[in-house]
């Protein structure tokens, strides 16, 4: 089985057990295809998504103290995971270039796609820089990798992706990545803060409803790859962040009841007016959550980054 077969496999599950499960559920993982990336690119310029802006200042801002600390122990690979367009990271590349660092840029991503337009955009930006992208699963590339490549490795995860996990995911998500690290190995990853609840509701229910149909592209995707009939402009996305759990999480929720079928599963479901289907969770964190985050892990934080409207820190951990 090829692997976008499996994954296609693993998606049909997922929808299997999440729409048979009460309350419904599915996941934002599955969000992303062609349109599902081209809509979270329009998220990140929406005026109230602040988390690119806020992390962008912190790589700008920190950029040279970055470098010195990446650079500590000599030449070393830089190791992305979930490279996306690499918009933040271009910074720091540009920085580590212009001093003439000598590093190997990795970018690993699911998406051969994601890593070709990034490699061929780097071409033209930094024509001396080594770049040597990965395709694949984040842990099967980095423990190649870790057997392989002798040098020091600086991880960096941008984007608080890691606020999509829920705690126990997200410990064996910084397990996995501390089981590859040695002693001169380095972490570097985004955590977006708790902050004014209002701004983090604003941020994940935008005025020009970007985010709806972020979250909806799930069901357009059922439709078009699952032969459904899910009357997708019956389901209004609904943001709700809890401030004493720092959790804010995102349902569709259908505003007329209806039945859907879903033929390629055999599957019928009938939803209820107003019944929910809970998509994501976007994690908000503060330094104690951190911290006990990187204890259950076998992590240590090293330092903390900040950007210049305190809402957004990147954790430099190491074992
Ligand atoms: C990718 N991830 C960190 C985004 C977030 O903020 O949770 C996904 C997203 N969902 C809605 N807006 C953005």
């Amino acid at each position: 089985m090829t692997k976008q077969e499996t994954f296609q496999l693993e998606f049909e599950n997922h929808v299997k057990e999440g729409l048979s499960a009460f309350p419904k559920f599915l996941s934002s993982k599955y969000i992303y295809d062609d349109r599902g990336d081209e809509l979270f690119q329009q998220i990140m310029a929406l005026p109230e998504y602040y988390l690119t802006k806020a992390e962008f200042n912190i790589v700008e801002t920190h950029k040279s103290k970055l470098r010195k600390v990446f650079n500590a122990h000599g030449a070393f690979d830089l190791i992305e995971l979930g490279a996306g367009d690499g918009k933040k990271t271009k910074v720091l590349l540009k920085e580590l270039v212009l001093n003439e660092v000598e590093f190997t840029y990795i970018p690993i991503d699911i998406s051969q796609h994601a890593i070709d337009d990034l490699t061929h955009s780097l071409t033209t930006l930094l024509p001396s820089l080594e770049v040597q992208g990965e395709q694949g699963t984040y842990f099967k590339v980095l423990e190649r990798l870790a057997t392989y490549n002798k040098r020091p490795k600086v991880i960096i995860v941008l984007g608080s992706n890691i606020g999509n996990l829920e705690h126990p995911q997200a410990i064996d998500f910084l397990k996995k990545i501390k089981e590859v690290m040695s002693s001169k190995d380095l972490l570097f990853m985004g955590f977006d803060q708790k902050k004014n609840p209002l701004t983090i509701q604003n941020a994940y229910a935008d005025s020009q409803g970007v985010t709806q149909e972020f979250n909806r592209n799930l069901l357009h995707r059922i439709n078009k790859e699952m032969d459904g009939n899910f009357p997708v402009d019956n389901f209004e996305h609904w943001e709700s962040y809890d401030p004493e759990t720092g959790t804010a999480k995102s349902f569709l929720i259908a505003t007329e009841s209806c039945e859907v079928e879903i033929k390629k599963l055999q599957l019928k479901t009938f939803f209820k007016k107003w019944e929910t289907i809970h998509c994501e969770i976007s994690q908000k964190y503060d330094d104690d959550t951190v911290e006990w985050l990187a204890h259950q892990s076998g992590l240590q934080i090293e330092e903390i980054y900040e950007d210049h409207q305190k809402l957004f820190k990147d954790y430099l951990f190491k074992i």
